[in-house]
């Protein structure tokens, strides 16, 4: 930084220098053309004057006279000099100055007597500069009788020409030291400061914490290089966490799942063959917004586990184009290079009508498969245009998926969710070589509830076609069996948890979903959990002590309304909290196309208003209701500042909020109340359990979170951790892609 402040300040000086030389040059120039300019003038009139009356003396024959005249004008200003010569430059008068100065004639005395016409010369006597003016004097008979000279001594115009230069220096060396001192103040404030914040920056990132955005707020010249660090920064960050991790695991000689072993496991599994993803949600959605095209990429823990395992064994991903610029961004036969800057795998878009959308996604999947699957009393609808639409779609993913493997000998396919129930059986019939799995992210009923969907064999029979099923847990699988024992011709293999129909074996596993706690993502960001929801609280406008927390799509199965009553019974039955605590719900509106899912948000909003209207206390409200979708850092703010998550699902496969909130508190602090019925309750032991419609266990459970012992909550919060850690999203990934890689797809 010094160097580059030397370099700009010499720079500067020696423009500004030579700058500002040239511009006093050209000034000293003209003042001094004006000075001479000034002085012929003078002396043509005092020496044309002067010259008619050494004249009339001369010609009168009064020397004495003239003599008296010249000494008395010979100490005018600048004067040197005066003197009258006859023609062969005999001095008739002269002062005594001249006299010193002048011993022959001049040039300009010849030439005036010569040419009978006044004449000036600068020149140089003894070391004195000499403006000499001549004018030729007269005989009465009008001849040349000799001359008269008026030397001034210029002498003053250097004097004068000196000061002009004097204080064009002062001014240079002012400016000088005005234009160092700017320098080093900018190379001070826009350079230094935010060139050692970014070194601070990198200084955090190298010790391998997260460390937020680089401080490029004044450095927005050095944009493009950010642009490259900030990868290079993110891909620095997870290889320390992974290798800290590494090392924790040899310590602990645990095994914990990171992106870089799952790709390495996946590697190995497939052994070449090609790997196929095929869900509904696509990992990239381009839209256009003010005339560019962004990209963005769902939150979502499918991405999270899936994303890396494709680019490591580049792969294809199979999924509904739903951006608005989807169509912009794909090639001749929908399929695109992905990630958008840094190409690993083929993402292949499917494209569904409104229409279609409404019938398959909507309609039977979300109308039908959802509220029949989930225990949340909710009615099925089941309409046979609705069937007829996903049957249509499933069998437009099949022949995607049959493009995609042409040239694969034996591809290996991973199906997500309810959305594609028909999928795997299609797929067998297209490509039989295929080894196919499907993930049922949603709980699976009991055989008695699932009996009530009209195409019961057809939904089950799809499934069967898959090698493997997986469910988030093993009552889900359970159910799976019994079902398909009640209602298909198959044969249901207990003891391997497997089912034989049409000849051919699938297996049915548990594979408990989770998050990212390897990465880092959840670390913490420097505020403890008592700064971040001090910061809540002034964001949002209201005083209060204590903090509840609850993240979900505004579903009818999330529980919140049970959620909202409890918080109600919990404040009934402790007055000593009114006016206290604080119950924040981020509720992400969802699927509001659908009449239900568009009255239970206005139920959940008309509950808020009931119980805040009961127990607000000036600018603090027992619930605030945030309903839009937060990102990720929002939403883990939230994790990291509560006393307590509230998780009251009324039924769900696995339930990520739960793990999320685990996950961000690296502090070890933090309560989680988590419902019986969700899928987390199997793997998160240590979280207060509870049954979402017994309102005041919920609410006594309330209670019991803020009042517990630090050492109780650390010891729960820690022992959950350690499970989530364990089992997190990539062993997930891990487990369903290897056990499907290893089955044996000849038993007979
Ligand atoms: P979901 O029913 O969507 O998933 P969940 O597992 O809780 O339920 O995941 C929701 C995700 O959305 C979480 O990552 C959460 O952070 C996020 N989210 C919710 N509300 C949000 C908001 N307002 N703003 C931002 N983000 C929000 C289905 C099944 C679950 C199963 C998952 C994964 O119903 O049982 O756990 O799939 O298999």
């Amino acid at each position: 930084m010094r160097i580059l402040s030397l370099r700009l300040i010499v720079a500067l000086v020696l423009g500004v220098t030579l700058a500002s030389f040239a511009s006093s040059w050209y000034q000293v120039q003209a003042e001094k053309d004006a000075l001479r300019l000034d002085l012929q003038r003078k002396a043509e009139t005092f020496t044309e004057s002067l010259a008619g009356i050494s004249e009339y003396h001369l010609q009168s024959g009064d020397r004495a006279g003239l003599s008296k005249i010249i000494e008395r004008f010979g100490d005018r200003d600048h004067v040197a000099g005066i003197g009258v010569y006859d023609t062969s430059f005999f001095p008739l008068i002269q002062t005594p100055g001249l006299r010193s100065l002048i011993d022959s004639a001049p040039a300009a005395f010849s030439t005036a007597l010569r040419e009978n016409s006044p004449q000036s010369e600068n020149v140089r006597l003894h070391l004195t500069r000499l403006y000499l003016f001549v004018v030729p004097l007269h005989a009465v008979n009008g001849s040349v009788a000799g001359g008269l000279i008026v030397a001034y001594d210029t002498g003053y115009i250097r004097t004068i020409i000196f000061h002009v230069w004097s204080r064009a220096f002062v001014h240079i060396a002012g400016q000088v030291l005005i234009i160092v001192a700017i320098t080093l103040l900018i190379v001070r404030w826009s350079l230094a400061g935010p060139i050692a914040k970014t070194a601070q920056w990198i200084k955090v990132l190298r010790s391998g914490r997260r460390s937020g955005q680089p401080p490029l707020k004044d450095l927005d010249f050095l944009q493009p290089l950010a642009e490259e660090v900030l990868p290079l920064a993110e891909s620095a960050r997870r290889a320390h966490a992974a290798a800290e991790m590494e090392a924790r695991l040899r310590n602990s000689r645990e095994s914990i799942w990171t992106p870089d072993r799952l790709a390495d496991h996946v590697r190995t599994k497939l052994q070449g063959n090609g790997l196929f993803v095929i869900s509904n949600r696509e990992p990239y959605v381009h839209n256009r917004q003010n005339g560019s095209i962004s990209v963005t990429v769902p939150a979502s823990g499918l991405v999270t586990a899936i994303d890396p395992v494709l680019c490591a064994c580049n792969g294809t991903w199979i999924a509904q184009g739903s951006g608005n610029a989807d169509r912009e961004t794909v090639d001749a036969h929908d399929r695109l290079q992905v990630p958008p800057d840094d190409h690993k795998y083929t993402l292949r878009r499917v494209w569904i009508t409104e229409e279609e959308e409404n019938g398959f996604y909507y309609g039977f999947a979300n109308e039908g498969l959802w509220p029949l699957c989930h225990m949340a009393h909710v009615r099925p609808i089941f309409r046979v245009s609705d069937w007829e639409y996903y049957q249509k779609i499933n069998a437009r993913f099949a022949d995607a998926l049959a493009e995609e493997v042409s040239a694969e000998s034996s591809p290996v396919v991973l199906i997500q969710d309810y959305h594609f129930a028909l999928l795997p059986r299609m797929i067998k019939e297209r490509v039989p070589h295929a080894r196919v799995a499907i993930f049922w992210h949603i709980p699976w009923p009991n055989p008695d509830a699932f009996s009530i969907c009209p195409w019961q064999q057809d939904l089950l029979d799809g499934l069967l076609g898959a090698d493997l099923i997986g469910f988030h847990i093993q009552a889900h699988c359970n159910n799976f069996m019994s079902t398909i024992d009640r209602v298909l011709e198959a044969r249901v293999d207990w003891d391997h948890f497997s089912v034989k129909r049409k000849g051919h074996w699938s297996a049915v596993r548990p594979f408990p979903i989770s998050v990212d706690l390897v990465q880092g993502e959840f670390e913490r960001n420097g505020d403890s959990a008592t700064e971040e929801r001090e910061k809540l609280f002034a964001e949002l406008g209201f005083d209060g002590s204590f903090l509840g927390v609850g993240v979900d799509r505004l579903d009818y199965t999330k529980g919140i309304i049970e959620r909202f009553l409890a918080v109600e019974s919990f404040l009934e039955r402790h007055p000593r909290y009114q006016g206290k605590f604080s119950f924040v719900q981020i509720g992400a509106p969802s699927r509001s196309h659908i009449p239900q899912y568009a009255e239970f948000q206005n139920a959940v909003e008309r509950e808020a208003h009931r119980i805040n209207a009961r127990f607000g206390r000036g600018k603090q409200t027992p619930i605030v209701l945030l309903n839009r979708h937060h990102n990720r850092e929002e939403v883990q703010r939230y994790y990291r500042a509560a006393h307590l998550c509230m998780v009251t699902s009324l039924h769900d496969g696995m339930n990520l909020v739960s793990k999320e909130f685990v996950a961000a508190r690296q502090d070890e602090h933090g309560v989680l109340i988590l419902s019986r019925f969700t899928g987390a309750a199997r793997d998160l032991q240590d979280a207060l359990l509870v049954n979402p419609y017994n309102i005041e266990g919920t609410a006594d459970a309330i209670a019991r979170s803020l009042e517990m012992n630090a050492t109780e909550a650390q010891d729960r919060m820690r022992r959950m951790r350690k499970a989530t850690a364990e089992r997190n999203i990539y062993w997930w990934a891990a487990s369903l892609i290897g056990d499907l890689c290893d089955m044996r797809l000849d038993r007979s």
